[in-house]
């Protein structure tokens, strides 16, 4: 049953925690300037549905067209910079451990914004767009900040490179999922911040963190397939909810960029 003032619920639940374990999606990068992933799509790509391209066999069929979109998204990313949501997480993460407790960021985000924003306790459930690996060698590549000049680009290996993102149908990371579990079933809150909630297996944590006991909420300012689910709904934009949480957990260090 949703709390009538789910702000202060929430601030309630962040202080009297031993472990809170955060899930954040698209949406808490949406004030930074980010579009959300099924918002993605304007101008040259608007006719291009991004869970098409999204996919192994998008790359395969079409590498060009596949790396040009993301090598566009990973300039824009590095030209926006971490909103007051991602700089509000790190201040609770940085408050939490301060009093002895723990603090999981788990996002799907491939952005590295909350990286910028100081947090720490960071899992990349979906890799990174800032990493780009060898179809041959597998071997990592941070490319240059400029934009690619290559389409596909190529490894000195002569492979094709590929963003380190999981897409459609690929596993996640084995040590990211790991680390995830781990953190579910130890949890005491759970809050699951601007994401639609539909693409599993993140979508499905808030059944572990249940399972485990954990209090549960949502911030986002649409409802998704959770609502039901959670304890706490806030509804709301998270550069604008997470600050105000942050006010009535405890004293505020100075905001900036990175610690
Ligand atoms: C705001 C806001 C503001 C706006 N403040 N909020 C079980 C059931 C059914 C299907 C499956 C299943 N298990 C696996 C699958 C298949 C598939 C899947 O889930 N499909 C669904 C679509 C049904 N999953 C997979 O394939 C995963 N792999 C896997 O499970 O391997 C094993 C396996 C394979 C196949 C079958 C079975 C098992 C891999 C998933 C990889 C997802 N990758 C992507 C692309 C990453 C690279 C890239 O960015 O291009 O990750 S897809 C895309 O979705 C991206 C995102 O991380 C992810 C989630 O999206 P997110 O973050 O929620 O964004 P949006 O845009 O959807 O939502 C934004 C939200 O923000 C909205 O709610 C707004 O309201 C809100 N918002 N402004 C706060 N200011």
């Amino acid at each position: 049953m949703p709390d009538a003032d789910p702000i202060s619920a929430i601030a309630k639940a962040v202080r009297s925690a031993r472990h809170v374990v955060v899930l954040t999606g698209a949406g808490v990068s949406a004030e930074s300037g980010t579009p959300t992933f099924r918002d993605a799509m304007t101008g040259l790509w608007a006719s291009f549905n991004p869970q098409e391209l999204a996919t192994p066999e998008a790359f395969e069929k079409n590498p060009e067209l596949v790396t040009r979109w993301y090598d566009q998204r990973r300039i824009g990313c590095m030209a926006c910079a971490p909103n007051p949501g991602h700089l509000a997480l790190a201040r609770l993460e940085e408050q939490l451990t301060a009093r002895g407790g723990r603090f999981t960021l788990l996002t799907q985000n491939v952005d590295r914004l909350h990286h910028r924003a100081g947090s720490i306790n960071v899992v990349e459930l979906h890799g990174t767009i800032m990493v780009w690996r060898c179809t041959r060698t597998g071997r990592e590549f941070t490319p240059p900040a400029e934009p690619m000049t290559e389409f596909p680009p190529r490894s000195p290996a002569g492979g094709l490179l590929r963003p380190n993102v999981v897409w459609f149908g690929e596993m996640l990371p084995e040590s990211a999922l790991a680390a995830a579990f781990e953190a579910l079933q130890d949890c005491d809150l759970f809050l699951s911040i601007g994401t639609s909630s539909v693409v599993h297996p993140a979508a499905s944590f808030i059944h572990i963190a249940k399972s485990a006991g954990a209090a549960t909420g949502e911030i986002n300012p649409e409802s998704t397939p959770i609502t039901p689910l959670v304890d706490f709904a806030a509804r709301g934009k998270s550069g604008e909810l997470l600050p105000l949480i942050l006010d009535r957990c405890g004293p505020q260090a100075p905001a900036g960029e990175g610690r």
